[in-house]
């Protein structure tokens, strides 16, 4: 075939194209949340990570747990059915009962104190047995917020004793149903997609999320109150298989980082901006805000932790260290 030399470099140049594309196309990564679409979390997937790894990866995002239930995901992707999910410390303390240090009330002081938490030497043994034993690797860590009582009462709470026998929905995992009883809460598991309905109907009589999540869920329309307990600076875990990872190249593994954590540094400031600013907006909404005895709050879930058994599965004088960062 005689092209001219225009048509020819036109020719070479839609090859190439096509080669890329395919290329990328061959390196598909699913991401498995139970965070909406319009969480910050994922609009942060979505426009910062997704970009970033086009190159050489097809970045799915399956928001609102559409393609996995709630607490299933980091199980899949041991499986190798999924490549990446926005995890808990509940959710990795299912597996290592160790990583429910970072999932108990009033231990995470504030984003800085996370990040310095999981960027720590002593954290790096963990990172490694959850790689070894279980094929996640955690690349990044996620502020989510401060989590607070949401109920469906205007009174709100002073004390844990309030609490008593108050239905409060948890995640559904054991260490999220622990929090819920140390705060003296009678804790309901319900998937995070369900909340919305388990409030409108009664089934529950409140929940406990940051208010990001309060907002982007619309729970205010379902509730009263917002007790500012802020039992739990809560986080989530950037998960990718290791499977997965070691298929890329050292080139894409190095992309791949960048870009999950500028999608977690993307996400956590959004989530920052977004709790400074949403109080007036939820009175607005008709949520009565209260101030709780944080003393009371703080003394009852921290001694609660420290008696039951997940504090024996601790690393030894791993509390100390983190209080010390
Ligand atoms: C929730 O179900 O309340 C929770 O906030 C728990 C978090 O660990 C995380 O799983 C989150 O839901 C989901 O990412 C949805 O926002």
């Amino acid at each position: 075939m005689n092209l001219a030399p225009k048509k020819l470099l036109a020719a070479a140049a839609a090859t190439l194209m096509l080669s890329t594309a395919t290329q990328a196309a061959d390196v598909k990564l699913r991401l498995a949340a139970s965070a909406s679409a319009t969480d910050s979390r994922a609009v942060a997937m979505e426009e910062v990570l997704k970009p970033a790894i086009a190159s050489f990866a097809d970045y799915e995002g399956h928001y609102g747990a559409s393609l996995f239930k709630q607490g299933t995901e980091l199980e899949a992707i041991a499986r190798g059915n999924l490549e990446m999910s926005i995890a808990s410390a509940q959710e990795m303390a299912e597996f290592f009962p160790e990583f429910s240090i970072f999932s108990a009330g009033y231990v995470h002081r504030d984003y800085e104190h996370q990040r310095a938490v999981f960027n720590s030497e002593f954290m790096k043994p963990l990172k490694q047995k959850a790689e070894d034993e279980l094929g996640i690797k955690l690349l990044d860590v996620i502020y989510l917020g401060k989590r607070t009582v949401n109920l469906r009462d205007p009174n709100g709470v002073r004390t844990p004793s309030d609490l008593n026998g108050v239905k409060l929905r948890m995640p559904g995992s054991e260490a999220w149903l622990f929090l819920g009883t140390a705060l003296g809460a009678n804790p309901a598991p319900v998937p995070y997609a369900e909340t919305y309905t388990a409030l409108q109907t009664g089934a529950v009589d409140g929940q406990d999320n940051p208010l990001p999540n309060t907002v982007d869920m619309k729970f205010y329309e379902v509730t009263k109150s917002i007790t500012l307990t802020n039992h739990l600076v809560d986080l989530n875990y950037l998960a990718v298989g290791k499977k997965f990872y070691d298929s890329l190249s050292t080139d894409q593994q190095q992309q791949l980082r960048a870009a999950v954590s500028a999608a977690a540094a993307s996400a956590s400031a959004k989530i920052i901006e977004k709790e400074a600013g949403l109080r007036s907006f939820l009175e607005e909404q008709g949520i009565q805000f209260h101030e709780p005895d944080l003393d009371a709050f703080r003394t009852q879930v921290q001694k609660a932790y420290l008696e039951s058994d997940y504090s024996k599965n601790w690393v030894p004088g791993m509390i100390d260290q983190i209080n010390a960062l």
